[in-house]
C-alpha cells in the first residue's frame, strides 16, 4: 500500500461546479481515490481542523469560508502521495501557482484556493481519521 494523504475540495470549487474537474486532475496524476464524500463542515469541525492556524489573523475568515458551503473530502493513495498532491495543488496563493496546478486552474484568491492537502505524514495521520473511519477506505 502506498502513502495516504487527505484532500478537501473547498467550498468555492464545489460552488463553481469543479468537483469533477479536480477529481479528474487527481486521478490523471496517478493518485488513487481510496474514499470520498461531500460534507457540510460545522463550525466546531472547521475550527478543530484548522486549529494549527488559530493564532493567525486570517483564522476567523478561514473558518467562515470553510463553512460557507459543502466540501468534498477524500483520501488519496500513492507512492509519495503527500508531496505529489501538494505539487498538484500548487502554491497557496493561486496568483503564485504554476500552470497545470489545481489552484492555478480553479483558485480564486489566497483564501478561496480550491483545495487542501495534508502537508506531511504527521498531519495526514491526523486528518484522514478526522473525517474517515478505516471501514470507509477501499482496498
Ligand atoms: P491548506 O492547509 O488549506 O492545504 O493550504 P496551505 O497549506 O497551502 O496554506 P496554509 O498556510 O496552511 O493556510 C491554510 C489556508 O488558510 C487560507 N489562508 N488565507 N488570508 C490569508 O492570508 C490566508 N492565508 C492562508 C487558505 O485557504 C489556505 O489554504
Ligand atoms: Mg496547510
Amino acid at each position: 500500500m502506498g502513502e495516504l494523504t487527505f484532500s478537501i475540495i473547498k467550498p468555492d470549487a464545489v460552488q463553481n461546479g469543479k468537483i469533477g474537474d479536480i477529481l479528474k486532475m487527481i486521478t490523471d496524476s496517478g493518485l488513487k481515490i481510496k474514499a470520498t464524500k461531500m460534507i457540510q463542515l460545522s463550525r466546531v469541525q472547521a475550527e478543530g481542523f484548522y486549529a494549527v492556524h488559530k493564532e493567525r489573523p486570517f483564522f476567523g475568515e478561514l473558518v467562515e469560508y470553510m463553512i460557507s458551503g459543502p466540501c468534498v473530502v477524500s483520501v488519496l493513495e500513492g507512492d509519495n502521495a503527500i508531496k505529489r498532491y501538494r505539487d498538484l495543488m500548487g502554491a497557496t496563493n493561486p496568483a503564485d501557482a504554476e500552470e497545470g496546478t489545481i489552484r492555478k486552474a480553479f483558485g480564486a484568491s489566497i483564501e478561496a484556493n480550491a483545495c487542501h492537502g495534508s502537508d506531511g505524514p504527521d498531519t495526514a495521520a491526523i486528518e484522514v481519521p478526522y473525517f474517515f473511519s478505516s471501514l470507509e477506505l477501499v482496498n
